[in-house]
C-alpha cells in the first residue's frame, strides 16, 4: 500500500545524489517538506540546491548526523528519515578510513538510535512505532566483485556480503545495523544497494566528472590498471526515483538493489568520453591500479521491477552519457569552483603528479 509522506528529513542532501533526489522529490510531490541535514564536508555543496533554496518547503540544517542532541530534535518533526549522508569515496577510504568508520557506521548508529527513541510511542526505545520509515541508501559494493568471465552472474538481494575496500565494508556495516534495528526492535527500515551513478553534480573525484573535466582542462585521464574493470551505470535520477519509490511502497524490512542493466568497462566508458568530447586514446594515462580494486558490479534488479514497478527511463547510453558530458561544459563555473583549493591537494597525492 503507498504511503505520502508530509515532512522529511535528508541526511547529505548536499551532495550528488542527495542535491538530485531533494530536487526530484519536492517536484514529484507538491504537499512534501523537507529538512536537509547535511555536514557540508569536502563533498557538500548548498550550490547543487541554489535553485530550490528559495522554495518555503525546502530547509537546510548544517549539521553533523553524528550529533545526537541535533538529530534527535530533528526526527521529532519529520515522518520519515531518507539517509544518504556518507563518506563515499573509494580511494579515499583506502587513503584514511576514520571518516568513514566515524559517518557511515557512527553517524549511521546515532540517526537509527535518535528514531528509534522518538519515535517509540511509549518512549522507552520500544515498539509499538509511530508509522514513521527509515531509508537507508547504500551500495552494491557491499556485494564484493564478479568475474569478468561469468557475465550471466550479477548480486541479487541473497548475494553474501562480502565488502573489499573500506568503503565497502563501513556500507556494509551500516546496512548491518539498518537490518539489526529492525528485526530487534521492530522500528519500519528499508535499504536500497545501488550500482554507479552519474549525472548532474557529481563531484569531480569520480571517475565521470574527473575524466569530462580533465579534459576540458587539456589534462589526460588516469585509468587505473588496465581499465578491464567493469561498473553498471545508473543516471542519479533514475536512483532518486527508486528511492522515493522504495519509501512509499517497499515492505518494511525489505532490500532492494537498483542498477541499470547497464555494464561498461571503464576503458569502454573512456572511449566513449574521448569520442564525445573529440580526443581520441592519446589522452589515456594508464596509472598503478587502485589497491583491492574490485573487477565487476552487476545489479540484478528483478525484485524492484517486478514488485514496485520501477524501470529506470534516464540511462539509456550514449544519449545519457552525451547529455551528462554537456551538463559539464555548461556548467564549468560550478566544477572549477568544486576543483580548486583542497582538492587539488587530494588529486596530487592520489594521481602523484604528472
Ligand atoms: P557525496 O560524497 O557526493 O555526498 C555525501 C554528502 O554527505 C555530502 O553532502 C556531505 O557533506 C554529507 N556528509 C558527509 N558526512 C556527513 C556527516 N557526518 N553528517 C552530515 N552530512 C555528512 O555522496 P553521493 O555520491 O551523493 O552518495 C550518497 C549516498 O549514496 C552514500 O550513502 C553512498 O554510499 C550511496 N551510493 C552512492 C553511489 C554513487 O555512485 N555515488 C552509488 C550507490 C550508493
Ligand atoms: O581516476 C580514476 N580512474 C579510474 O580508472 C578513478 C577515480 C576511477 N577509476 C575507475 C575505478 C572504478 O573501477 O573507475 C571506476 C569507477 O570509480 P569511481 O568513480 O571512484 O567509483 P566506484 O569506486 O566504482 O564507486 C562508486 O560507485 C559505488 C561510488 O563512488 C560509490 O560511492 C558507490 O557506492
Amino acid at each position: 500500500m503507498s504511503r505520502t509522506y508530509s515532512h522529511i528529513l535528508v541526511t547529505g542532501g548536499s551532495g550528488f545524489i542527495g542535491s538530485n533526489f531533494i530536487r526530484f522529490a519536492l517536484e514529484q510531490r507538491s504537499d512534501m517538506r523537507i529538512t536537509n541535514l547535511d555536514a557540508l564536508t569536502y563533498a557538500g555543496n548548498p550550490e547543487n540546491l541554489s535553485d530550490i533554496e528559495s522554495d518555503e518547503r525546502y530547509t537546510f540544517v548544517h549539521g553533523n548526523i553524528g550529533d545526537d542532541k541535533l538529530v534527535r530534535e530533528l526526527v521529532a518533526n519529520v515522518d520519515a528519515v531518507v539517509h544518504f549522508a556518507a563518506e563515499s569515496h573509494v580511494d579515499r577510504s583506502i587513503l584514511d578510513s576514520k571518516p568513514f568508520l566515524e559517518t557511515n557506521v557512527m553517524g549511521t548508529q546515532c540517526l537509527l538510535d535518535a528514531c528509534r527513541h522518538v519515535w517509540s510511542e511509549n518512549s522507552d526505545g520500544k515498539a509499538p512505532f509511530a508509522a514513521k520509515r527509515f531509508h537507508h541508501v547504500s551500495t552494491d559494493e557491499v556485494y564484493g566483485s564478479l568475474p569478468l568471465d561469468q557475465p550471466e552472474v550479477m548480486f541479487t538481494e541473497d548475494t553474501p556480503y562480502d565488502p573489499r575496500s573500506p568503503y565497502a565494508a563501513s556500507k556494509a556495516a551500516s546496512d548491518m545495523l539498518v537490518r539489526a534495528y529492525e528485526h530487534t526492535f521492530g522500528m519500519d527500515c528499508t535499504i536500497t544497494n545501488c550500482s554507479n551513478n552519474f549525472g548532474p553534480y557529481h563531484f569531480p573525484e569520480k571517475v565521470i566528472p574527473l575524466f569530462v573535466t580533465n579534459l576540458m582542462e587539456g589534462e589526460k585521464v588516469p585509468l587505473y590498471g588496465d581499465g578491464l574493470n567493469v561498473r553498471d551505470w545508473l543516471h542519479v535520477v533514475d536512483h532518486a526515483e527508486a528511492v522515493l519509490t522504495v519509501l512509499e511502497n517497499g515492505k518494511t524490512g525489505e532490500t532492494y538493489n537498483v542498477g541499470g542493466n547497464n555494464e561498461r568497462s571503464n576503458l569502454e566508458l573512456t572511449n566513449s568520453i574521448l569520442s564525445i568530447m573529440g580526443f581520441g586514446e592519446e589522452k589515456i594515462r594508464y596509472v598503478e591500479d587502485r589497491a583491492g580494486h574490485d573487477r565487476r558490479y552487476a545489479i540484478d534488479a528483478t525484485k524492484i521491477k517486478r514488485e514496485l514497478g520501477w524501470q529506470p527511463t534516464r540511462s539509456a547510453w550514449p544519449a545519457a552519457l552525451e547529455e551528462t558530458v554537456q551538463w559539464y561544459r555548461d556548467h564549468e563555473d560550478w566544477w572549477k569552483r568544486v576543483k580548486s583549493g583542497a582538492y587539488r591537494e587530494y588529486y596530487a597525492k592520489q594521481y602523484k603528479a604528472g
